[in-house]
């Protein structure tokens, strides 16, 4: 045992068990620990270099910035990537295109039913409505569905995640109507970006990158025998819309706006003035 070479301790840190344990388990970490081995030995790692990364992996963990991570080095726009094929393979093409979910979604934000201002109090930003339906991909209305939709604060801070914002501050579920109709009225948020300190920051430092993601509003559209649909919507306009830090941009999900629109209508939203609408359909293949 003593005079072990890398190769020896390679196939050793890879076979040894006194079980079968998982084997899906077992060949993703045998493929992981091998290409890091030879990482450290082909790219010379010094212990200085390996244990700062294992205290940055520490930190990333403590500071709950896992997700953040795994967008900015492209993992998740991957995956994304990866489902958009297995769909072309199997032709299941069509319906609103996916976009990432990012790390700032929670669960059971408060339900209203075809309409809802997400938004509370003075409007922090250009008073916008976004409205139109849920369909299916033969343009037929999808009853009942759960829209759930949620974005960052005049900051460009998420609640749950940023200090001194309300618990599902910025976050609601619509259930659509008979029709697939859904309609919301909040504000257009800005972009946002990485936490200025901590462990994201250093790395994107190291890296010489930006943590900036253009303006946008997240959706989760989900209704009974129809394909969950996770995307975001951009506003148009803004300087990093194809800069974005976590790769989620996408033809088809920039929305247009129209200003001035007359606020009849509008009134069961608090709407008395003239404001921003975007009108947009969620499509949904079936599952
Ligand atoms: C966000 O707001 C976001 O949407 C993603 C994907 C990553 C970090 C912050
Ligand atoms: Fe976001």
């Amino acid at each position: 045992m003593a005079e072990l070479t890398q190769a020896q301790l390679l196939e050793l840190v890879n076979t040894k068990k006194i079980a079968p344990g998982n084997p899906r388990v077992r060949q993703l970490t045998e493929r992981i620990v091998t290409d890091l081995f030879k990482t450290i030995d082909e790219l010379d790692v010094t212990p200085d270099e390996f244990w700062a990364a294992t205290a940055w992996l520490t930190r990333l963990g403590a500071a709950g910035q896992t997700g953040l991570i795994t967008a900015g080095l492209g993992f998740d726009r991957l995956l994304d990537i990866r489902a958009d094929e297995a769909d072309q393979k199997a032709g299941r093409e069509g319906g609103t295109p996916r976009a990432i979910e990012g790390p700032l979604f929670v669960a059971g934000a408060p339900t209203s039913k075809v309409e809802v201002r997400v938004d509370e109090g003075e409007p922090k930003g250009e008073v916008f409505v976004m409205e139109g339906q849920v369909l299916d991909l033969d343009g037929q209305p999808v009853p009942h569905a759960m829209v759930d939709v949620w974005h960052a604060n005049e900051k460009g801070g998420y609640s749950h995640f940023f200090p001194g914002m309300q618990p599902y501050e910025l976050r609601r579920r619509i259930e659509t109507d008979a029709k697939g109709f859904y309609r919301f009225r909040s504000f257009l948020p800005p972009g946002y970006a990485i936490p200025p300190t901590g462990p994201v920051a250093e790395l994107f430092a190291a890296l010489g990158r930006h943590g900036q993601r253009p303006a946008h509003i997240h959706f989760l559209v989900a209704a009974p025998g129809m394909r969950t649909l996770t995307t975001q919507v951009n506003i148009p306009g803004d300087s990093y819309i194809d800069d974005d830090f976590a790769f989620a941009t996408r033809d088809g999900l920039i929305v247009a706006l129209e200003r001035n629109v007359a606020p009849k209508g509008y009134e069961s939203l608090g709407i008395t003035a003239p404001f921003t609408r975007s009108v947009f359909n969620f499509v949904l293949p079936r599952a």
